[in-house]
């Protein structure tokens, strides 16, 4: 039975007549907190931490309390609509999930048989838990096609550390490590992936030397023994420059280095490229500042590199992150405890396997879109996006003619949403599915209503590599919502491929569970499954790449015809890569970081997250707000040469006065047009989406970062609540 150890559950449901109190694990963000919900009259009525939860010790972030007035939102879609009008119009008409689902059902088979499976690209959106579900159906389907965010997030980090070192290595947080260098990453803000702010401020607090490489002053770099303001875009030059510092000083793991590192030679001579004036001139650190880390984070012992999407979305995400792997590895800092772990999944059908990857034919594989080009995304069924786009608006390779987007707002989230908004007004057929009509959703044929992380049974972060396990367990139902892997199930009956998935999907989840010997049923009523905590596996095992060792030296990119190491390419559209542009567009935008209460382009409609922040804000250095006449508070009007936006201005010294950072996935549900003001803060209206703009291997796009010019808005132009 599910217990509650350390709390006054009992005497609350007493006192305030709750009639139930639910252990779930809450996903408003890519998810894993252990929460209680509590239940009076049929209705959620309260979210707290669960204090026995080992991924966040009872601790929770506003988006939690949002979840509420998500649930029962009055604009929420609680039953499917098809679109009744043009698209974008706004029209929308109540139909049943029958004619729904066969309607999609429907397109989908003849889709197929007149264009080859390949022409229906399902996409899914981050971290929502039904990456393995959508990977299913695609896979089962004959698609090679699935659209998510993996070119730019997450991805590139499952793909290179699975190529150099056998798996994506992550803090080991429970073994208190003495130093981390956070690095590209905010987790105190944003607790991606597998990990929590909760563990990594613990650490800070008992101890922990921290290193802080970014851009900005955030309360990380705050709280930091050193500071890298490094230049955005150049993390490879510095991370190489702090190998060169260790190996000149023989700071390194000279037994780990000999034995277990694949082309090491090859690597000093690289890391030798990368004296530390170059490395100043390039990054902006100054050298002694690098030599101070670089020492730091050698001779502090265990030490991690707590990673994030910062050093990602660039053109050389597979160089960053394999330089990052580089320096955990060379400092003897990989699967030692309180290092940076490679911990074992649960014994459990993982992603891949319940994803059916072996079920798509070698054919089909082949016409995967970019596979030729970005080859290890290929490998990793991984598709960047323009790709897509191409196909829809030139039909390039071949026809893409229905989209069907589970979960992601690609509007407001992918680059150059102009050319994104062309591609899906052109789709022949578009199907939906999401809690509201958001600027994608507006210009779909049929949107389904899908169910929050409280209206679903489900086996939580079975993607992430933390080695634990929860239960999501269901506590009410919403109209008519049903989640995406429910959905799913079904449709895939209607198609014909019913044999593929289950008669409900409970036995789904039991088949996730049955390599562990359970079932649902069983696992509900525990707290969280394990797997096997195992340190240094590497000898006696090696690692789990080509030649056993960790491939610092690739032989998986040589293969592909990639450089094998790790190196510095100066970014697309840089002040040194774009001289001339850089004359008229003279400020670096850095686009993204996390706000605190939303969850990329969601949660603006939520009442007790918007309240928290009503407006998007860009931030500007005092020097440079002076220089361009523009004072705190003002709307700023952010141009670059695919187009314009406005955000407000707050001033802020942090960071380079060269440099901006604006905010990414506004879109405006109070608007009165159906699609919601996609355009106005939309910070992707300003993205590069070319494919010069892309990492070579993962084809992700480097959205983060471009030139610009600002100027204040002139005061007409203003919102009606300034
Ligand atoms: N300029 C710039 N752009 C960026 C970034 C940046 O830093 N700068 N960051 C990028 C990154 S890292 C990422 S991962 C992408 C994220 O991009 P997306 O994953 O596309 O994120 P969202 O825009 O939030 O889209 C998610 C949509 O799914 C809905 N939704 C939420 N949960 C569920 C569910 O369980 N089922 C269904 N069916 N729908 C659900 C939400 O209401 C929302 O409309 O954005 C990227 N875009
Ligand atoms: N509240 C909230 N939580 C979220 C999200 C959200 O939208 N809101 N989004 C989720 C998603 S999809 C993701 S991927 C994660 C991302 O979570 P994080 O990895 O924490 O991502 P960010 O906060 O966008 O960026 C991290 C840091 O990178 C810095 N940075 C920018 N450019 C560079 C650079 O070139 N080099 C280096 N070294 N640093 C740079 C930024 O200043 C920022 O402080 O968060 C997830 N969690
Ligand atoms: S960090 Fe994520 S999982 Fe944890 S409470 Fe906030 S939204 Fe929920
Ligand atoms: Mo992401």
């Amino acid at each position: 039975m599910v217990e509650f150890k350390c709390s006054n559950v009992a005497r609350e449901m007493e006192v305030y007549g709750y009639d139930s109190v639910v252990k779930s694990s809450c996903r408003m963000c890519h998810g894993g907190c252990g929460v209680l919900v509590y239940v009076k009259d049929g209705k959620v009525k309260k979210i707290v931490g669960d204090p026995d939860c080992p991924i966040n010790h009872g601790t929770l972030c506003a988006k939690a309390f949002g979840s509420i007035q998500l649930a029962y939102h009055p604009e929420r879609l609680t039953h499917p609509v098809k679109r009744v009008g043009p698209k974008g119009s706004g029209k929308w008409e109540r139909i049943s999930w029958d004619e729904a689902l066969d309607t999609i059902a429907e397109r989908i088979l003849r889709y197929k048989e007149d264009y080859g499976a390949e022409s229906i690209v399902a996409g899914y959106g981050t971290g929502r838990d039904n990456e393995a579900a959508v990977y299913r159906f695609a896979n089962v389907l004959g698609s090679p096609n699935v659209l998510t965010a993996g070119h730019f997030c997450y991805g590139p980090r499952l793909a290179t550390t699975i190529i150099t070192c056998g798996s994506n290595p992550v803090v080991d947080y429970e073994n208190q490590p003495k130093c981390i260098m956070v690095w590209g990453n905010n987790l105190v803000f944003s607790n991606p992936d597998s990990y929590k702010g909760e563990p990594f401020s613990a650490a800070v607090d008992g101890g922990a030397k921290l290193i802080c490489v970014d851009p900005r002053l955030t309360r990380i770099a705050a709280r930091a023994n050193i500071w890298l303001r490094l230049r955005p875009t150049t993390d490879a030059a510095l991370a190489l420059g702090m190998c060169n510092v260790i190996i000149e000083e023989q700071l390194h793991d000279k037994e780990f280095c000999e034995n277990y590192v694949h082309g090491w030679d090859k690597f000093v001579d690289r890391v030798k490229e990368w004296p530390l004036d170059r490395v100043e001139q390039v990054t902006w650190v100054p050298k002694e500042k690098i030599v101070e880390a670089a020492r730091l984070f050698a001779t502090t012992k265990p030490a991690a590199i707590q990673w994030g999407v910062g050093v990602e979305i660039q053109a050389n995400l597979t160089n960053n992150d394999r330089s990052l792997i580089a320096l955990m590895g060379i400092t003897g800092n990989l699967d030692v405890p309180g290092g940076q772990v490679l911990f074992q999944t649960p014994n459990i059908r993982n992603v891949g396997t319940f994803g059916a990857h072996g079920m798509l034919s070698r054919e089909q594989f082949a016409k995967r879109l970019g596979g030729d080009e970005f080859r290890l995304a290929a490998r990793f069924s991984i598709i960047n996006p323009k790709r897509v786009w191409d196909a829809i608006l030139e039909e390039k390779p071949y026809p893409v003619k229905m989209l069907f987007l589970i979960s992601t707002n690609p509007i407001s989230t992918r680059a150059n949403s102009t050319e994104v908004y062309r591609a899906l007004e052109k789709v022949d057929f578009m199907a939906v599915s999401d809690f509201f009509i958001t600027p994608t959703a507006a210009l779909a044929d049929i949107v389904l209503p899908t169910a929050t992380w409280l209206e679903m049974d489900y086996v939580a972060d079975f993607w992430k590599r933390h080695g634990y396990l929860v239960p999501r367990r269901k506590v009410i139902q919403v109209g008519e919502c049903r989640s995406d892997h429910d959905m799913l199930n079904d449709l895939s009956h209607r198609i014909g491929l019913g044999q593929h998935w289950w008669p409900d999907f409970e036995q789904a989840l039991d088949h996730i569970l049955e390599p562990n010997g359970i079932t649902w049923k069983q696992f509900k009523e525990m707290d969280y499954v394990r797997g096997e905590v195992k340190y240094h596996k590497y000898r006696t095992e090696g690692f789990s790449t080509p030649t056993r060792k960790l491939e610092i030296y690739s032989t998986v990119l040589e293969k592909m015809r990639y450089d094998p190491l790790p190196q510095f390419i100066e970014a697309p559209g840089s002040p040194y890569s774009a001289p001339e542009l850089y004359k008229e567009y003279p400020y670096i935008l850095v686009s993204g970081r996390r706000i605190p209460v939303f969850f990329c382009s969601e949660g603006r409609q939520i009442p007790v997250l918007r309240d928290l922040h009503k407006d998007p804000i860009m931030e500007i250095h005092p020097e440079a707000a002076e220089k361009e006449g523009i004072k705190e508070g003002d709307w700023v009007i952010i141009e670059s040469p695919r187009g314009k936006i406005r955000q407000r201005a707050k001033l802020f010294a942090g960071m380079d006065p060269r440099i901006i950072f604006a905010e990414h996935g506004w879109w405006f549900p109070e608007a009165k047009d159906p699609n919601r003001g996609w355009q106005e803060s939309n910070v992707n209206m300003l993205t590069d989406n070319s494919y010069e703009n892309c990492d070579p291997a993962m084809g992700g796009t480097a959205i983060r970062t471009l030139l610009c010019r600002i100027y204040p808005e002139l005061p007409l132009g203003g919102r009606k609540n300034d």
